[in-house]
């Protein structure tokens, strides 16, 4: 179906193969087998951009070659020590030498100024964090990588995936009021789960797709990353062209469609008059209920902002909610606007005065409580947010229960002490400035190329240097350090509250925290012997595009992880790093293995050579059981290799020579 549409010119295409098609720089667009595609533009934001920029320095170019790089500081602005602000100040000058552009701490959120200030529809992004597909609001193919993934194509390089099925979610009908577009991506998590959107793009169409705005588009596209998506799209349309006009950049419009009649792999539809106020309950997004079905829930704390909902709709709204009340004296309400022009916005239309007048707390324009910076609820505490990700323990508190749910619900909730549907309520109207108070000023273009060379990148003493593999060895032999269940997140592995993120330039110091919330004694262990295997169930390492997930587990030794499946960014991670990602052929054998078993994997060269299938001996109990290396040949060579960096480093002195 979907792969005959893509591969035959003659037939209707999908914006997807469209723009997948017009970036392909090798192999077939035929789901599942590996292809690589240009990239037009890349983002980084501080706590993966550090990683990246290190990466970029280890690979040796001396500028990006890119349309466009962006280097954003959104998610380490408490600066409790010297730390963030040195790093702040290494990506800054790198950002300088290596012909970066540079949004300044306060500007905003990555994924709100990239979608404000330089989205393109028809263009490629990637970006090291998993939401940057909230770019595909305006029709670009946005792709969420590891660091490593992101500094090779800063440098020109291709980026590698494997061509994902195209499902199009198919939007009828109209939301009702105090219905929102985070009710539309909620109704999806709970229809697919976190892994349903594994090896898949979405994109959206139907006469639903008209009546969404781009930041409410945007909201739906950010949070397809916990469907665990490669990518969600929408349409470039008159509302786009709208959207661009009040940021100043229609030139940078261009209108892009699916083709009549156009074939896709799976087709999902969403009567969007049927929706109505959704949540999701702790500890995953997926745990979806509708509102007024939820018992009565105290909330302790409300969290409104991240790169989910924090546009100027998002927060008009909120603020006319506000306006002449008052929050119960039990309820913490926070607010934290997506971006700087936002925050112009409402100070100009008077929305901030009545936010700051019903009691709210005013936060910087940052990801703040979203990953842990600050606002860590109380102990037992309920905090309902607008946010994308409610893993256990992200918020700081490990006891919290985190619920998430659409600005009007949070807002309506913080003013009645308790999770309410909004619908009790007349409904409201805000009118979005039909011209945004666009100003650039914070936002540093790189030094001139003939300039570049005599600038100095600032390392403070936190920053320590990219941590490299070796060359795959042809024994691995090690013990099981750790058995773990389904869905175990990058929180779990590479856990960042506010504590932790300043040690993001620091492998050694982090990988003391590594594993800890599944098991605290973990790095000791992990240290003691040397370092071993893990094991995990489905969907492994779901959330986070942060690298550090893969390169702190190296630190401590693991050789490899065996799981039942992965999610694809940390997949990606572990084969980057050099970090064998294999898959149990046999569900049985993942219930059979236990912590502490001996593992060996002998003649490894030989049987990765002969195919995907790999034998490992159980020396402890007395067996062997078969894994799989789903893995391109490319990805073995970087295998082999001991990670992207050695391998890419090879391939420029092969050309050179
Ligand atoms: C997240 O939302 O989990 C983060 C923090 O933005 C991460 C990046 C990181 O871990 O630094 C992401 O989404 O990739
Ligand atoms: Fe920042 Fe949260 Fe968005 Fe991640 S999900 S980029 S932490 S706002």
């Amino acid at each position: 179906m979907g792969n005959n549409a893509i591969t035959d010119g003659t037939k209707a295409k999908s914006i997807a193969a469209k723009i997948l098609e017009s970036h392909l720089v090798k192999g077939k667009m035929i789901p599942g087998e590996e292809i690589a595609i240009s990239i037009d533009q890349t983002l980084t934001q501080d706590t993966t951009g550090t990683m990246v920029y290190l990466e970029f320095e280890a690979l040796g170019l001396p500028r990006v070659r890119t349309k466009r790089s962006v280097a954003y500081v959104d998610h380490n602005t408490l600066q409790t020590g010297f730390e963030n602000a040195d790093d702040h100040r290494f990506i800054q000058t790198a950002a300088a030498k290596y012909g970066v552009y540079f949004s300044r701490p306060g500007n905003g959120i990555c994924h709100q100024v990239h979608l404000e200030r330089f989205t393109i529809p028809g263009q490629t992004l990637l970006g090291s964090d998993s939401h940057t597909p909230t770019a595909g609001a305006m029709g670009m193919i946005a792709i969420g990588a590891g660091g490593m993934d992101v500094a090779v194509a800063m440098g020109g390089g291709p980026y590698y995936l494997n061509m994902p099925k195209i499902v199009n979610v198919r939007l009828k009908g109209r939301l009702q009021p105090w219905v929102s577009a985070k009710d539309i991506i909620l109704e999806l998590l709970s229809r697919l789960s976190v892994k349903g959107g594994v090896g898949k793009i979405f994109e959206y169409s139907g006469e639903g797709v008209k009546s969404l705005s781009v930041p409410e588009r945007a909201t739906i596209t950010n949070m397809g990353a916990e469907l665990g998506a490669t990518t969600s799209l929408f349409p470039s349309d008159e509302v786009t062209r709208e959207f661009l006009r009040a940021q100043g950049r229609e030139v940078d419009w261009h209108p892009l469609a699916a083709d009549e009649g156009a074939v896709y792999d799976e087709v999902i539809e969403i009567d969007l008059t049927e929706l109505e106020p959704l949540v999701a309950c702790p500890h995953s997004p997926d745990k979806v209920v509708k509102v007024r079905e939820l018992p009565q829930t105290k909330v302790d704390q409300v969290c409104i902002g991240s790169c989910t909902n924090s546009s100027a709709a998002d927060l008009l709204k909120v603020a006319e909610i506000l306006k002449g009340k008052t929050i119960p004296a039990d309820v913490s309400l926070v607010i934290a606007p997506g971006s700087r022009q936002v925050l112009t916005m409402l100070a100009e239309q008077g929305a901030l005065a009545e936010m700051i007048k019903a009691g709210a707390r005013i936060l910087e324009c940052a990801c703040g409580p979203c990953i842990g910076m600050g606002q860590a609820p109380a102990t037992g505490a309920v905090s309902l947010r607008t946010f994308n990700r409610n893993f256990y323990g992200r918020s700081g508190t490990t006891s919290a229960q985190v619920y998430l749910c659409s600005p009007e619900v949070a807002a309506v909730s913080a003013l009645h002490g308790q999770i309410t549907d909004p619908r009790c309520h007349e409904p409201i109207q805000v009118t979005v400035p039909e011209k945004m108070p666009v100003n650039d000023n914070m936002i540093m273009a790189p030094a001139p190329a003939e300039e570049a060379e005599k600038l100095e990148v600032i390392k403070g003493p936190n920053i320590k240097s990219f941590l490299q593999n070796k060359a795959l060895p042809a024994t691995l032999e090690g013990s099981v350090l750790l058995v773990m269940e389904n869905n175990i997140t990058t929180d779990h592995i590479m856990p960042s509250p506010a504590k932790l993120l300043p040690l993001r330039s620091n492998i050694p110091a982090l990988a003391d925290y590594c594993l800890t919330p599944v098991d605290p004694n973990f790095p000791a262990r992990a240290k003691e012997r040397k370092g071993g295997f893990l094991v995990a169930g489905e969907n492994y390492g779901q959330g986070s595009s942060r690298e550090h997930a893969a390169l702190a587990p190296l630190y401590l030794g693991i050789k490899g992880v065996i799981a039942l499946s992965f999610a694809r960014i940390h997949k990606a991670n572990l084969l980057n790093a050099g970090i064998l990602a294999l898959t149990f052929l046999d569900k049985a054998d993942y219930d059979r293995i236990s912590r502490d078993d001996e593992l060996l994997l002998e003649n490894l060269h030989e049987q990765i050579a002969a195919d995907d299938t790999l034998v490992v001996r159980n020396k402890t109990k007395g067996y062997s059981f078969q894994v799989k290396l789903e893995a391109s040949p490319r990805q073995i060579q970087v295998l082999l290799a001991g990670g992207l960096l050695a391998y890419t480093k090879a391939q420029a002195e092969k050309r050179a020579e």
